[in-house]
């Protein structure tokens, strides 16, 4: 018999190729030399690193699914949601930049837009010398976006484009802006449109204040009237499966991801537990610390092999929307209550920074929020095996 690892409890490393195996410790050793270091100081001081885009560009790490004429790695969604894993071990927000960039931004541009819009834009998005950012929710359209506000109208050689977007990640540092709009020229349609940074009418003020995600900038982005050109528009698609399709994307790194952040807090209670004597003994030595680090073991094993077979699905072109939802929805949900058990170990101390699973926690609850929250992919899920929509 196979001797037990507790940190690899199913072995998930031989499930790997070479080249994912090869893609995870790239993005583990930067995560670890050059993320974990500096994300304290980002974290209180609420200072996002425009330099990480460029890292991460160098490193291949962004848009790593697309293909190698566009600057990118070609690589599996499965090395995708390892790269999300390794990153996020260190600090969602960190994953949500390179996830926004990647699914959120290069994807759509890639799948909907034409040959002049992906050599445009993909190439110097893979390098990180432009920051993108993908806006869809609304102040009054969050869960529904289909009743976003936001609407373009035909001019002589382009569009008008009014509206505001809210809960924007990188859009103060954006320099390219993938934003749905309704169309009056086309049926009033959801459609996408690339915006650049300094065009007339555009701005994304920071929001401040967050008490999560704080070391990733979020913004709003006001069109006031903005024009853009006829070749702003994405071409290849219509209607809210637009957007929907780079959500699927970005849903499914996340679900990696989350379960990145919840291993961190796992093996950080592991090693506190271990150390921390209490009553004479070592508080790990105890059954309600076992029984707590038992079902955060488990938890992590099964969701890694859920996010696993979903990518391997997704590489083969065999997925649908609903099982994302599954991992999205649970990872994230069990990665908080993880979050929040191993800062419970920690006891007074983990509550500072230094000892990183309140900062988690405190990240988890957003990404438990953002890209659909866990009760609207419940709903996702109930009318899938229903066949009763219950949204409204
Ligand atoms: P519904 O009637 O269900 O669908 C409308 C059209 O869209 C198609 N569709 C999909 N296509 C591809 N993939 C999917 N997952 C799709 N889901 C739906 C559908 O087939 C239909 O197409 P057609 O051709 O018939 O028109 O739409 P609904 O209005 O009833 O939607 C309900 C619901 C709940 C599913 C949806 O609105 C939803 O998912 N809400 C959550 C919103 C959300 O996730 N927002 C995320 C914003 S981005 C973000 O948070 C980024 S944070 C990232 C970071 O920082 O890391
Ligand atoms: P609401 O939709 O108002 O939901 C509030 C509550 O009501 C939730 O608990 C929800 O589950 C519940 N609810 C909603 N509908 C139902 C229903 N039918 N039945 C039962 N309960 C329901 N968006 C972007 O477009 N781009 C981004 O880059 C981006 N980045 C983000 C970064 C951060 C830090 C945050 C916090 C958000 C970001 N978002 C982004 C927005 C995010 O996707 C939304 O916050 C999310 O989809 C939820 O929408 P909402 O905040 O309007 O909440």
């Amino acid at each position: 018999a196979a001797s037990f690892q507790w940190d690899d409890p199913f072995l998930l490393d031989e499930q790997l190729t070479e080249d994912e195996r090869m893609v995870r410790d790239t993005a583990r050793a930067y995560a670890q030399d050059k993320l974990l270091p500096r994300v304290a100081k980002a974290y209180l001081e609420e200072k996002t690193d425009r330099e990480i885009f460029n890292e991460m560009g160098e490193l291949g790490l962004i848009g790593i699914t697309l293909p190698e004429e566009y600057g990118c790695a070609n690589a599996s969604y499965v090395a995708y949601g390892l790269v999300a894993r390794e990153i996020e071990r260190v600090d969602s927000g960190y994953r949500s930049m390179n996830s926004v960039q990647s699914s959120l931004v290069m994807y759509p541009i890639y799948a909907y837009g034409d040959e002049n819009q992906r050599k445009k834009y993909l190439p110097k998005l893979a390098s990180g010398e432009w920051v993108g950012c993908f806006g869809l929710t609304e102040p009054d359209a969050g869960s529904d976006p289909a009743g976003m506000k936001t609407r373009a109208e035909k001019v002589s050689d382009g569009y008008r484009l009014t509206g505001s977007k809210m809960w924007i990640s990188n859009a103060p540092i954006a320099d390219v802006f993938v934003v749905w709009a309704k169309s009056a020229a086309h049926d009033n349609q959801i459609r996408g449109f690339v915006l650049e940074k300094g065009m007339k009418g555009l701005s994304a003020p920071k929001i401040g204040g967050k008490l999560s995600l704080r070391a990733s900038i979020t913004g709003e982005v006001v069109m006031d009237g903005v024009v853009v050109p006829e070749d702003a528009l994405l071409p290849n698609v219509s209607g809210l499966k637009g957007p929907f399709g780079c959500l699927n994307r970005a849903r499914y790194g996340i679900s990696w991801g989350a379960l990145g952040a919840a291993e961190d807090c796992m093996h950080r209670a592991r090693q506190y537990t271990l150390d921390r004597k209490q009553f004479g003994k070592p508080l790990a030595a105890t059954q309600l610390v076992q029984k707590k680090l038992a079902d955060m073991e488990t938890e992590i094993a099964l969701g890694l092999q859920g996010s696993l077979r979903v990518g391997r699905l997704m590489d083969e072109g065999k997925f649908a929307p609903e099982m994302i939802s599954i991992m999205k929805r649970n990872n994230c949900g069990k990665a908080l209550d993880i979050a929040r058990t191993a800062r419970d170990m920690h006891g007074g101390n983990g509550i500072s920074i230094e000892y990183h699973v309140m900062r988690h926690v405190q990240n988890l609850e957003t990404v438990n929020t953002y890209e659909g929250t866990h009760d609207v992919h419940a709903l996702i899920l109930g009318r899938a095996i229903t066949g009763i929509q219950a949204f409204f």
